[in-house]
């Protein structure tokens, strides 16, 4: 009885919470756009349509008024008090047209005296009470039916939640002026039902032992082929809590996972190069490591860099980072070194990461011979491609990062690791998501399923973004959840529910 009424009233605060977070959602539709008409994408949210629906004028027939684009703001966590509030927002642009877009900018309305601290996927400019997001990097293109969420962190003197004022894409300005409010979307596919695999006895690293790369393939100790199948956390700075010995066994036990990997973010706010605490990040790191020693599991130190572009700008760092780690772990077999997540910007093979990897790669192997170090390619780790053609040499046990978004990610980018592949490149996928690049917006389940085919196809060695309850689709845990480990199939995202389903060889 008490339990019914709990669970009435657990319906009713959720319910209250949705519509105080559909209230915050102001969204902004596009009647025409430049690019066509036809909303075929499957990952576009009913929710955009009914509005869409809402604001056509009676003449107008169903297909004139489908939106080629639809763009919104979400204010996602605020904090701080009256005269100095602070605020992360979410700019989701869906681009429904049947084109390509390859850039698009949105003009917000904010209070005068507000700033920008912190941005990703775009760029920000504020002149006057005119707020200027212009999308950059991997927020820019957007592919047709696809969508893509940028974001940013802003002070501003009163709390608010901006609006729309206009917005442009490739270059030219769109005139829609319907205001919608619209909620996330998430994508409602059946999971097929969960069957267990058979345990093995023995922990993953009892019976594969010390790992090697043989021409293309990660084999172990007995020289046959072997899958790393598991998670990566978020940066450790944020999610602290999910470094634990119980959250690593239900990877293990109950998802089938033999890896994780632990994400240093160097430069993101609490980066181990931008102020973060270094005492602190390389305690969690040891204990990751130790847990996931104890229980018989690889795992993965990842030196995250993301924003800070080029490996090159915090190598100093870097040496005497893995100079110490390699040094900690020189005799653990189960560790493996990923030495810089993903290059961006500017940064290219020849000029800055190969460089980079080969000045790194020396200083772990001086303590640790034969541990796998993961390579990070160029463009957030996409270009193996590249790679192929002028891979490091002299070295040994040496992998290759391949990083996917399925919703961003498809047949170009899987071209590539084939080419790798062909090549005879080791590639690594140290991370992955089935949504969009930003980590968020709806996840796109077949073109996951295209790339587990090669995966699987190939035996390449996966972790998934990212063991954490953060409210973004790649998180693993639903957001309402906060237990740390031995959650139940409820507990997990959709994304959670098709990864573990996933490891577990459904
Ligand atoms: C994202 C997180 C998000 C965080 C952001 C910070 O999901 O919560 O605010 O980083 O910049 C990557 C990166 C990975 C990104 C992820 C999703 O390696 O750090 O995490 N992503 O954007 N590459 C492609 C996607």
């Amino acid at each position: 009885m008490w339990l019914k009424e709990h669970k009435k009233q657990l319906i009713i605060s959720a319910l209250a919470l949705l519509a105080v977070v559909a209230a915050l959602v102001i969204g902004i539709n596009i009647g025409k756009g430049n690019s066509g008409t036809n909303p075929s994408s499957e990952t576009v949210a009913d929710s955009a349509d009914t509005s869409t629906q809402e604001n056509k004028s009676e003449t107008e027939s169903a297909e004139e008024v489908s939106a080629a684009y639809e763009i919104r703001v979400v204010l996602g966590s605020s904090w701080g008090s009256d005269g100095a509030y602070g605020g992360t927002y979410n700019i989701t642009f869906i681009n429904k047209s049947d084109a390509d877009v390859k850039e698009w900018k949105a003009e917000l309305e904010v209070p005068e005296g507000s700033s920008v601290t912190d941005t990703w996927g775009c760029e920000t400019d504020i002149e006057g009470s005119v707020l200027t997001v212009t999308a950059t990097d991997w927020g820019a293109a957007v592919s047709k039916g696809g969508q893509i969420e940028v974001g940013f962190n802003m002070n501003t003197p009163s709390k608010i939640t901006p609006e729309i004022a206009a917005y442009y894409v490739d270059g030219k300005k769109q005139d829609g002026t319907a205001l919608a409010a619209s909620t996330e979307e998430t994508t409602t596919e059946e999971i097929k039902p969960e069957e267990r695999p058979e345990p093995e006895s023995g922990t993953p690293l009892e019976n594969h032992g010390a790992l090697q790369v043989e021409g293309t393939q990660l084999v172990d100790e007995h020289g046959e082929a072997y899958q790393l199948k598991g998670v990566s956390t978020h940066g450790l700075a944020w999610f602290p809590e999910y470094v634990n010995k119980d959250a690593f066994q239900t990877i293990r036990d109950d998802w089938g996972g033999n890896v994780i990997r632990l994400a240093m973010y160097t430069d993101e706010s609490g980066g181990y190069c931008s102020g973060g605490d270094q005492e602190q990040l390389k305690t969690l790191i040891d204990n990751g490591v130790n847990y996931a020693t104890e229980l018989g599991m690889y795992v993965i130190i990842d030196w995250h860099i993301l924003h800070d572009t080029d490996p090159l700008i915090n190598q100093g760092e870097a040496e005497k980072f893995f100079a110490e780690m390699s040094a900690k772990y020189a005799d653990y077999d189960n560790v493996l070194y990923e030495i810089c997540n993903e290059p961006n910007g500017g940064a290219t093979w020849a000029g800055n990461v190969k460089p980079y990897a080969e000045d790194i790669i020396p200083i772990i192997r001086k303590n640790d011979k034969d541990a796998i170090i993961i390579v990070g390619t160029p463009t957030w780790s996409q270009d193996v491609d590249i790679v192929a053609d002028d891979p490091i040499t002299g070295q040994s046990n040496i992998m290759y990062a391949v990083h996917f978004y399925a919703a961003t990610h498809t047949d170009n980018i899987r071209n590539k690791v084939t080419y790798a592949l062909d090549h005879g490149l080791p590639v690594f996928v140290s991370e992955f998501s089935l949504c969009d690049a930003s980590g968020n917006g709806a996840n796109d389940l077949n073109q996951a399923e295209k790339w587990f085919d090669l995966i699987d196809s190939n035996q390449l060695s996966y972790c998934s973004w990212s063991l954490s309850n953060k409210a973004e689709t790649s998180a693993l845990i639903q957001s309402g959840c906060s237990k740390t480990s031995g959650w139940t199939e409820d507990e997990l995202s959709e994304t959670g529910k098709w990864i573990r389903n996933q490891i577990q060889g459904n």
